[in-house]
């Protein structure tokens, strides 16, 4: 027997695109340290947060300046993914980088 739900002409009462839920969003942040270098700093939002060298480098001094600044805004896994790649490589070249996110 078919189910009311797959009967020709039958609609649920729920509109689907009533009930879609946008995934929830990060900002991921650099914060300030009086140790790690403008170089690296640079480098990290090069290669990681795919920033121009331009782009980068405006993003660094904005954060060497107020203290903290956004790199990007990213679904969850992806943003706690870039802050674990941000931290690894700062420690394994010796810099005491921080990188945090927090919802859009
Ligand atoms: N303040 C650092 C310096 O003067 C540069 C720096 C910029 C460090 C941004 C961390 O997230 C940072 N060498």
């Amino acid at each position: 027997m078919t189910e009311p739900y797959h009967q020709p002409g039958a609609s649920p009462d729920v509109h689907l695109e009533d009930n879609i839920q946008e995934p929830r969003r990060y900002k991921v942040l650099l914060l300030n340290d009086d140790y790690t270098t403008m170089e690296f700093v640079v480098r990290i939002l090069r290669e990681v947060f795919k920033k121009s060298e331009a782009e980068a480098t405006r993003i660094m001094r904005m954060v060497h300046e107020l203290g903290k600044g956004v790199c990007g805004v990213y679904p969850a896994e992806i943003a706690e993914t870039k802050v674990s790649v941000v931290h690894a490589r700062a420690r394994s070249e010796g810099f005491p980088l921080r990188c945090t996110m927090e919802e859009a």
